[in-house]
């Protein structure tokens, strides 16, 4: 029998003992080498593909703990401010939880197989004529004012479920990889890792992109208008800003920005010679091991081994994939058209 992860890791998470396992079996994801990708970065890169979650992001990790705590605790309503990821996964998970879910998005600003989950899955959709970063602040307020749990990663358990990946990864290779690229966008995600990486007395180098347009940990200080195609990743102002910059300084890594052209291009080439389709915002991670090399410390080897996260499907953004790849063929119902249409 499969299981989720709460079931595989529930003495190293932070459930009580009551609490009721709301799960959809997320977790568990593959670690795909990639050759193509190894050649061209010159050490062994894999990708943990977190699009194979149930809801395809790896928010999943982190909603199964936070969603099943606020069962346990009694709650009735979730709520979550989200670039998209966050919304559809914290639906999903309310509605197996029997709760209602709220979640505020960015007008216009998430990709719209992210909208399609979160009005599916039933929750209430409201879209904020502003940024994550206002959404952020309202739930906030909103949550300390009604009887509604806050699901954001600025919710512990959300932290405690994706640190889940970092143990998937060792268990996996056995150890560490050397070093773990990682977009990073409100910084839970890497705040989690490191979490991850640091109980099982590891410490890979973190290497963690933003986009160039929202790059706040880059330039050091809260972007007002964050601008990028990647749009999971159009934060300002990183709610984990303190503990992914102590993580990445710890880690002797850092954390540096990609263009959305070397996104794009990342993300064409994962899916076109690599056989991976993810995200936009999942594709900076590769991006930036592209456009700045491996990572180097000082007087240490360079990393043989680097870990490459590939945080969301690239299915949920079909508008970016139509901009970007090539056209259909249209074609009469002949076999000498058919014919020229496939060779020529
Ligand atoms: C595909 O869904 O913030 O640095 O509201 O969807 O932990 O924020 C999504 C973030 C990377 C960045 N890749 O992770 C949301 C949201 C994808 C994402 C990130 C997100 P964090």
């Amino acid at each position: 029998m499969p299981a989720g992860l709460i079931e595989r890791y529930r003495d190293r998470l932070s459930l009580e003992p009551g609490d009721p396992v709301v799960t959809l079996n997320e977790g568990s994801t593959p670690l795909i080498p990639s050759p193509a990708l190894s050649e061209r970065v010159g050490a062994e890169v894999l990708l943990k593909f977190e699009g194979a979650n149930p809801t395809g992001s790896f928010k999943d990790r982190g909603m199964t703990v936070a969603v099943s705590r606020a069962k346990g605790r009694g709650a009735e309503a979730v709520i979550c401010a989200s670039t998209g990821n966050t919304a559809a996964s914290c639906a999903a998970y309310a509605a197996r939880a029997g709760l209602r879910g709220a979640v505020i998005v960015p007008e216009g600003k998430i990709a719209i197989g992210k909208l399609a989950q979160a009005l599916m899955h039933g929750a209430r959709v409201v879209a904020l004529r502003g940024n994550f970063d206002d959404a952020l602040r309202i739930v906030r307020e909103l949550s300390q004012k009604h009887p509604i749990e806050l699901v954001n990663s600025v919710n512990p358990h959300r932290i405690e479920g994706q640190k889940t990946a970092a143990f998937e990864v060792v268990e996996e290779l056995g150890e560490a990889p050397d070093a773990l690229a990682i977009p990073v966008g409100n910084a839970g995600n890497v705040t989690a890792y490191w979490r991850g990486f640091q109980e099982l007395g590891t410490a890979p180098i973190l290497y963690g992109f933003q986009a160039e347009g929202a790059a706040p940990l880059v330039s050091g200080q809260p972007v007002a208008h964050p601008e990028t195609i990647a749009s999971a990743i159009r934060i300002g102002n990183p709610a984990r800003w303190e503990e992914a910059m102590a993580a990445f300084t710890a880690s002797r890594g850092r954390v540096a920005a990609v263009s959305d052209e070397q996104i794009i291009d990342a993300y064409q080439w994962l899916a076109s010679c690599v056989g991976v389709f993810c995200e936009p915002a999942s594709a900076a991670s590769v991006a930036g091991l592209l456009a700045h090399g491996l990572p180097t410390v000082d007087h240490a080897p360079p990393p043989q081994r680097v870990v490459c996260v590939l945080t969301g499907h690239g299915l949920k953004d079909p508008d970016t994939a139509f901009a970007k790849a090539p056209s259909v063929i249209n074609c009469e119902n002949d076999l000498a058209d058919v014919e020229r249409a496939v060779f020529d």
